[in-house]
């Protein structure tokens, strides 16, 4: 049995919405359970519970108490005769406000370039200014002189910056903020003023943006550096003191396509707030996208000396697929919606439930579906929506499958629980085709898991939730001299399905990064303003 919390009874360490489902698993035979309220130890509610399900990849038989018919606000805790009770959670419409705006703020907490500093749980965390000298030229005749590439987010637990990584954790990010809008414009996160008359939420994705636009080769050809970083890693070193020199690496093709496809998606969501700005992302979003069409050959990214992440995909016929239609979705011209249209096919109509930061598809098939914009092949859209909801359905049932409410199967490799939160992307955009209470709460299913509901009785999300991660693989958090490591940041999870461990070395396991932490920022997004 894997290690982690003593109670037999896992849920949502943090609490559930009123009107979605709850959910706990019970590790121990029973028959029955009670909610009681915290306050008086009063009972509530009560039912039977359901089991025993045995599930092989954690060798566990587990019974399954649901007391989503409750839907009173307070503060509960589940009591299992002859087994225990849970840890105290609540039920509250405002559930999901302090972890939305933690995780977000995360981001925040990641800046490069700047002094960052943030209160939690009695601590001060906070750096200087870091990585000034970004970068040193590594290509063309220019190797050795440096060229403006502050700004942006750290990408991981490791200080570099990687421009496929940033491509899908903004669009991520970009959809949230087209989907869920009014919750994100209402959020305050307290961030520090960098861009004057924009929502929060976008000044915090102009951040990143301002440096992504650095990213392209200054030449004018279009071409965009594949990462930003040192050639090996940092030690456990504060940012502002690591000060090994970092390179403006070669291009590669997938960078180069999924900067374009974010830089459009910049283009269009940032027009309302600085129209000029708007435009810079978008003219070098389109200087790029005319470069991958005269270059139609997948180029990757050689590590040569370099040994910092490769994020070197196997194809980059979904990053120029996604390129084409955000271009589209932001332009009108029909010129990418036909580049779209020719390629999609060959991938039509499967939407994949598994995908990480080399695969970009869904969210290519995600714009064009949402799309609002006349032109569509109607044949195609359709197609393509039906595979959205199909997925959905398949996640559905999946959720419903796994004891612990995870709708990945028995899939586990480095950063799945980012993938596990991802999958909230598949859901909702579901949801915005053809409104379904089950993809909602199979959202829900998925932010139990990361809280608390799973295998190590344990959340998964520093500062947040019963027994969260202390030692995550984050230089950050292991260079201060704070005991809490830096707060609301979603660990990898285990490459087995019981081999998470929480120490700092093993950043197979309990690593942090931008492209997990998007995912789960837009899971929780999702439900912040949920009944
Ligand atoms: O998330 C990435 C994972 O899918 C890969 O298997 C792994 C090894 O290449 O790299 C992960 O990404 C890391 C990146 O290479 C460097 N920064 C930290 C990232 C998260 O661990
Ligand atoms: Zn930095």
């Amino acid at each position: 049995e894997a290690s982690g919390g003593s109670f037999p009874v896992r849920l949502n360490s943090i609490g559930f919405l009123p009107g979605t489902s709850k959910k706990a698993t019970i590790i121990q035979k029973c028959s029955g359970f009670e909610l009681k309220r915290a306050t008086d130890d009063e009972k509530v509610f009560s039912g039977e519970v359901t089991g025993p399900f045995h599930q092989e990849d954690v060798n566990q038989d587990a019974w399954v108490a649901d007391f989503s018919a409750f839907a009173d606000t307070g503060s509960y805790y589940l009591e299992v005769p002859g087994v225990g009770r849970s840890v105290t959670f609540r039920i509250s419409d405002d559930v999901f406000r302090f972890p939305y705006v933690t995780t977000m703020r995360a981001f925040y907490l990641w800046r490069c370039g700047t002094a960052v500093e943030g209160d939690f749980n009695g601590q001060h965390f906070a750096h200087a200014a870091c990585h000034l000298d970004d970068g040193y030229c590594d290509y063309l005749d220019g190797k050795g002189v440096i060229r403006k590439g502050t700004k942006g987010w750290h990408d991981a637990g490791d200080y570099g910056k990687y421009t496929v990584n940033a491509g899908i954790t903004m669009g991520t990010l970009f959809l949230a903020w087209e989907q869920f809008r009014p919750t994100l414009e209402k959020a305050t996160l307290g961030l520090p003023e960098t861009a004057p008359g924009f929502p929060e939420y976008l000044e915090e994705l102009k951040w990143e943006t301002d440096w992504l636009l650095t990213m392209q080769y200054p030449d004018g050809s279009g071409r965009v550096s594949h990462k930003l970083t040192r050639t090996n890693f940092a030690g456990f070193v504060r940012p502002e003191d690591d000060k090994g020199k970092r390179y403006f690496t070669e291009w590669s093709s997938t960078a180069t396509a999924d900067f374009v496809a974010a830089m459009a998606m910049a283009a269009r969501n940032f027009q309302p707030y600085d129209a000029a700005y708007a435009k810079t992302c978008l003219d070098a979003a389109e200087k790029s996208y005319a470069f991958l069409k005269k270059h139609p050959e997948m180029k990757p990214f050689e590590q040569g000396d370099f040994t910092t992440g490769a994020y070197k995909g196997k194809s980059d016929k979904d990053e120029r697929l996604w390129a084409a239609v955000e271009l589209w979705e932001t332009t009108g011209n029909k010129n990418y919606l036909e580049d779209f249209e020719k390629s999609a096919p060959s991938f039509t109509p499967r939407i994949d439930s598994d995908w990480d930061w080399q695969n970009v598809k869904n969210l290519a098939m995600f714009t064009y579906a949402l799309s609002k914009r006349e032109g569509r092949n109607p044949k195609l859209a359709a197609t393509i929506q039906q595979a959205i909801l199909a997925n959905a359905d398949l996640l559905v049932e999946k959720g419903k499958q796994d004891i612990y409410g995870r709708p990945l199967g028995s899939r586990y490799y480095w950063g799945c629980n980012g993938t596990v939160a991802r999958q909230a992307v598949n859901l909702q955009v579901a949801n915005a085709i053809s409104p379904n209470r089950a993809y909602t709460n199979t959202v829900v299913s998925i932010v139990d898991h990361l809280l608390g509901r799973n295998v190590y009785d344990r959340s998964y999300i520093t500062g947040l939730g019963y027994q969260p991660p202390m030692h995550p693989h984050d230089r950050n958090s292991g260079s201060d001299n704070i005991e809490q490591p830096w707060p609301g940041y979603l660990v990898g999870g285990g490459r087995t399905a019981t081999d998470w461990q929480d120490k700092q070395s093993d950043y197979t396991t309990n690593e942090i990064a931008i492209n997990w932490q998007a995912a789960l920022v837009y899971a929780l997004a999702g439900l912040v303003d949920q009944h």
